[in-house]
């Protein structure tokens, strides 16, 4: 199978330092090292055919972004820096999304963004390399005649919304894909991060043409909280077209697997041309940022349930934090596809 893989001089453009969380202050864990190390993992299998794309700007971002977030997200660290900053850019007080951004581009983090996760000098770059990458894959299923396409996509982008980033979250590769693949056919999301994939939801909630499942940890206790409960179930002619299945502290893969063949029973009655898998490996039992219980086996089987539907399938890596880890995570799930 084809492996697109972000720009790699792009990606580790996008290094914050640290972040703030109820933990305290501490290392950044959506590191570059997570790109080298699957990476590497997929270079040293027989399977996969890997192409690195172009850095660069990406035409179609306003597809699901709107303009001034994109204007943010490109100006903001440069601001900061002419206005005195230092470092990366985070924000530590947030919009209720009523008014207007304040002029101040520091200030303006709060508006734009629903979190700390900090903005960095390259992190523009970086996020439009990621969207390159997630485009790229998308065209070879659309017009490339591709069975199953893996886009290596970092900083990934299940999180981020329209108009606001968060959750390590700038722009939303699987959105942009699943807004692409709906010009020519019903398409599924299939979101199997260990966190709700709100950004994805949020962007497809009112639209009945796309269908968002995601299965992660209940957020009445973990990220992002404010998201992903079992009645969001979409709005307007999107009624029905969300599927969240929070899932408790501790999960095991014989339960796991359990909820996700009930819903690829729903996806199936969908009858999408097109699916899209958000894949997160923070669903393995060592994960820092998780608490699900999946072993490697378990992600491998999660791989081979998305396979067999047989569509034609772009796959977007979103989380997992586990570095050492994450190559052989990657080659159980992806060696299903190919
Ligand atoms: C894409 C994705 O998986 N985003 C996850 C964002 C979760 N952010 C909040 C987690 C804060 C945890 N702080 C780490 C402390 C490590 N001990
Ligand atoms: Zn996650």
């Amino acid at each position: 199978m084809k492996v697109v893989c972000t720009n790699n001089e792009a990606q580790r453009r996008h290094a914050p330092e640290s972040e703030l969380s109820r933990a305290g202050v501490t290392p950044y864990p959506e590191c570059p090292e997570r790109y080298d190390a699957i990476r590497t993992a997929l270079e040293e299998t027989t399977f996969v055919d890997i192409i690195e794309s172009a850095a660069g700007g990406v035409e179609s971002l306003a597809t699901v972004h709107e303009a001034d977030y994109l204007d943010f997200l490109r100006t903001a660290h440069t601001a900061w820096l002419g206005s005195g900053g230092e470092g990366d850019l985070s924000a530590c007080v947030f919009s209720d999304a009523n008014g207007h951004p304040p002029a101040d581009p520091a200030a303006a983090t709060g508006y734009y963004g629903f979190d700390t996760t900090p903005i960095t000098a390259g992190t523009w770059t970086a996020a439009c390399a990621a969207a390159n990458a997630t485009l790229e894959a998308t065209d070879l299923v659309r017009d490339g005649g591709e069975h199953a396409v893996y886009a290596l996509s970092r900083p990934p982008g299940h999180h981020a919304t329209g108009n606001r980033f968060g959750g390590y979250c700038f722009l939303n590769h699987a959105a942009l894909c699943a807004a692409n693949l709906a010009t020519k056919g019903k398409v599924a999301i299939v979101d199997v991060d260990y966190h709700h994939g709100n950004g994805t939801q949020e962007i497809f909630y009112a639209r009945g043409d796309v269908l968002f499942i995601s299965l992660h940890a209940d957020p009445e206790w973990e990220y992002p909280l404010y998201w992903g409960r079992a009645d969001e179930t979409g709005s307007g002619e999107g009624h029905g077209a969300t599927l969240n299945i929070p899932l408790p502290r501790g999960v095991q893969n014989a339960d796991y697997l359990r909820h996700l063949s009930a819903a690829t029973q729903r996806l199936r009655a969908f009858a999408p041309t097109y699916l899209v898998v958000s894949v997160g490996f923070d669903t393995w039992k060592n994960d820092p940022l998780g608490t699900f219980q999946l072993s490697a086996e378990g992600i491998g089987a999660i791989g081979a349930c998305l396979a067999e539907l047989a569509l034609p399938t772009v796959i977007i890596q979103e989380g997992g934090y586990d570095v050492p880890a994450l190559g052989d995570l990657a080659v159980r799930f992806l060696a299903p596809f190919a």
